[in-house]
């Protein structure tokens, strides 16, 4: 395959991801490995509910070879229930005051501004907000503070999204929401080597619209910031494969591995191992320093 790339998209491509005191080269995609805080998410929920086991699990995955770790303490699978702030802060902050002693990069996956403050504060080196810093008062804490963040599609909330997900064309209503979030971040003075974008799979999406997402996600990178794809254990590798949540592993690295041939910067996941392994077989086909003969 040719390894050429034409100069409009190279000049778009970023070079480097800047979270707080971490800058990560996106020469080959991250991993982002999943620590759920919460005794209710759809993948993991109760299996890391203490601060202990979290911060084990975390430790784990790193050795496995992740590049930063997301810590949530509010599921947001369909028809969740909202989290109060106290709890999610009881919840999260524990987790990553033990990290960060360590000095590793934490993103805290959060939508409530008071949460994003306090984590930034603790040294949290990334905020991902599957709300895509809307509610009041989020821009301003990410804008005043060095971390990097991840704007997140979904249509409608975390209570109604599955119940009629619309669009008349999903790959551009998407990518017209997230234009329009970079450009809201950039009018608050934040540079764009700090922001990342993902279309949100499984957030207000049919399996026809993921899908679409999927297909398409290299027209994502057009807006010129990281793209960030996360689909591990969700339930669109569940109806293709008819399999649950515990067993879409492999479903999950194919998904993957698709989207980072159309473009993906980081891989939010929680199976790391496996991860890791189909990139290093992607990295060495498809990498810039293959040993092509
Ligand atoms: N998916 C989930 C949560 N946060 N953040 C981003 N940026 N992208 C995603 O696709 C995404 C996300 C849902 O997965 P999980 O955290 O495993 O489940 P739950 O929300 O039930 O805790």
């Amino acid at each position: 395959m040719s390894r050429f790339v034409p100069t409009s998209r190279a000049s778009l491509s970023p070079r480097m991801l800047r979270c707080g005191r971490f800058n990560f080269p996106l020469d080959r995609p991250l991993v982002m490995g999943v620590v759920n805080v919460t005794p209710d998410s759809f993948s993991d929920g109760g299996f890391f509910h203490q601060t202990r086991q979290a911060v084990d699990h975390a430790l784990r995955l790193l050795e496995q070879g992740a590049d930063i770790l997301d810590v949530g303490g509010e599921s947001t699978r369909p028809g969740a229930q909202p989290v109060p702030e106290g709890e999610e802060l009881r919840r999260v902050m524990p987790v990553l005051e033990a990290l960060v002693k360590h000095t590793l990069p934490v993103s805290i996956d959060t939508r409530k501004p008071r949460v994003m403050r306090e984590a930034i504060m603790s040294g949290a080196a990334m905020i991902n907000d599957v709300m895509a810093l809307r509610e009041p008062g989020a821009l301003e804490t990410v804008a005043n503070s060095d971390v990097a963040v991840c704007l997140m599609h979904m249509q409608n909330t975390p209570q109604t999204m599955q119940v009629a997900p619309d669009y008349q064309d999903v790959v551009s209503e998407v990518r017209q929401f997230l234009a329009q979030r970079i450009e809201a971040c950039e009018q608050v003075g934040m540079e764009r080597s700090r922001i990342v974008i993902d279309p949100g799979f499984g957030f207000g999406k049919t399996l026809a619209h993921n899908l679409g997402l999927l297909r398409r996600l290299d027209e994502f990178s057009l807006l010129g910031v990281p793209v960030l794809a996360g689909m591990s254990r969700k339930s669109m590798l569940g109806t293709l494969t008819g399999r649950d949540v515990d067993q879409r592993e492999f479903a999950g690295v194919a998904a993957h591995l698709l989207a980072v041939q159309r473009g993906a910067n980081i891989l939010r996941v929680h199976d790391v191992v496996a991860t890791k392994d189909a990139l290093a077989v992607w990295h060495a086909v498809e990498g810039e320093n293959n040993n092509e003969p």
